[in-house]
């Protein structure tokens, strides 16, 4: 064996020394965090859900398919163990009509103090006003995404929510009468009167949740979700988390990150009168007159308007920020 090679053993000892012997401390690895699971929003039962409540004809206030449509929502929400409250109330419309509304209450753990809430409107609207055809507008819509759409994902949620138990309190809020205003008229509050009565009647005396998340006119091809000024101005850190969770889904093409104006919603009044922080998800296509999607307020706004795909990027991303709630990861 040469000098020169004898050393070698020696040189690799010290490289080896000096390897383990760096001036920086070790660092702790980082606790990984325990993963959460997510159930799979079922985009078809999704969609049954919408279809099923087109299929009583137009939820208009105070009418028959109102009445069947209320007693169908109610036996969902306890077939999926939910405990539901009915919300009566009166409230007069800008036409004079008293319209008789109930808020359908579905509540999951409703002693667990923490809470989220989700919510969209089960009525539809009572004219078509914005339909193309004069002759049509004074004819109540059906409303597959202007109503339903929101109400379908919310009965998927429920159904996942009793098969994936979780020890979060979550109240889903079906707000009626939200879409008897008046739409050249001034007064915003001729909307949402179903928010308005509950923001002003909470189902139980102080009643909080952490956030809420309303759902309207989710189900159409190609719905773009923008950050809306109402809820960008009451819950902006909800707003972008939601956003930014979505868009790491791979749900950019619907949700987003385009600042729209002030819109009146049920949100509005949640935020405002009962001053739960409130974000709305709703589609606002670029390139309508109305803002809206081109079927909104006419005879149009039927299931051919509803896509799957769009019902799945909202329910699923919703599905995620519940349970990532209930881990301490949102
Ligand atoms: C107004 O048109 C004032 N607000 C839109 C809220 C709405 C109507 N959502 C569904 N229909
Ligand atoms: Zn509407």
């Amino acid at each position: 064996m040469s000098h020169y090679l004898r050393f070698i053993p020696v040189l690799l000892l010290g490289l080896v020394f000096l390897a383990g012997c760096g001036n920086e401390p070790t660092p702790e690895p980082p606790k990984p965090k325990p993963e959460v699971k997510v159930p799979r929003f079922d985009r078809d039962s999704a969609y049954n859900y919408v279809s099923r409540q087109v299929a009583f004809g137009p939820r208009v206030v105070n009418s028959d398919a109102h009445k069947q449509a209320r007693a169908w929502l109610v036996d969902q929400f306890k077939g999926f163990g939910a405990t539901v409250i009915e919300q009566d109330f009166q409230a007069e419309a800008y036409t004079g009509t008293v319209l008789n509304g109930t808020n359908i209450i579905a509540q999951y753990q409703p002693n667990n103090p923490k809470r989220i809430l989700l919510a969209a409107h089960w009525d539809s609207r009572h004219i078509a006003d914005y339909d193309p055809d004069e002759n049509k507008r004074d004819q109540p819509i059906l409303g597959a995404d202007d109503g339903a759409s929101g109400v379908g994902v919310l009965l998927e949620i429920a159904r996942q929510l009793q098969a994936n138990p979780i020890d979060l309190g979550v109240d889903i809020i079906l707000f009626d009468a939200e879409d008897y205003g008046e739409s050249k008229g001034e007064d915003y509050t001729t909307w949402c009167l179903g928010s308005q009565h509950w923001a002003n009647n909470l189902h139980r005396s102080s009643y909080r949740a952490e956030f809420g998340i309303l759902l309207d006119m989710v189900g159409a091809k190609n719905a773009r979700f923008t950050l809306d000024e109402t809820s960008m101005s009451f819950a902006p850190t909800i707003m972008n988390k939601v956003w930014k969770l979505a868009q790491d889904m791979g749900y950019s093409n619907y949700f987003v990150s385009e600042k729209t104006g002030i819109l009146i919603d049920d949100h509005l009044f949640v935020n405002r009168i009962a001053r739960i922080p409130m974000i709305d998800i709703i589609n606002r296509p670029l390139e309508s007159e109305t803002g809206f999607g081109h079927y909104w307020h006419t005879q149009g706004d039927d299931m051919s308007v509803i896509d799957r795909r769009t019902l799945r990027a909202v329910g699923q991303t919703v599905l995620a920020v519940i349970y990532r709630l209930n881990n301490g990861q949102f």
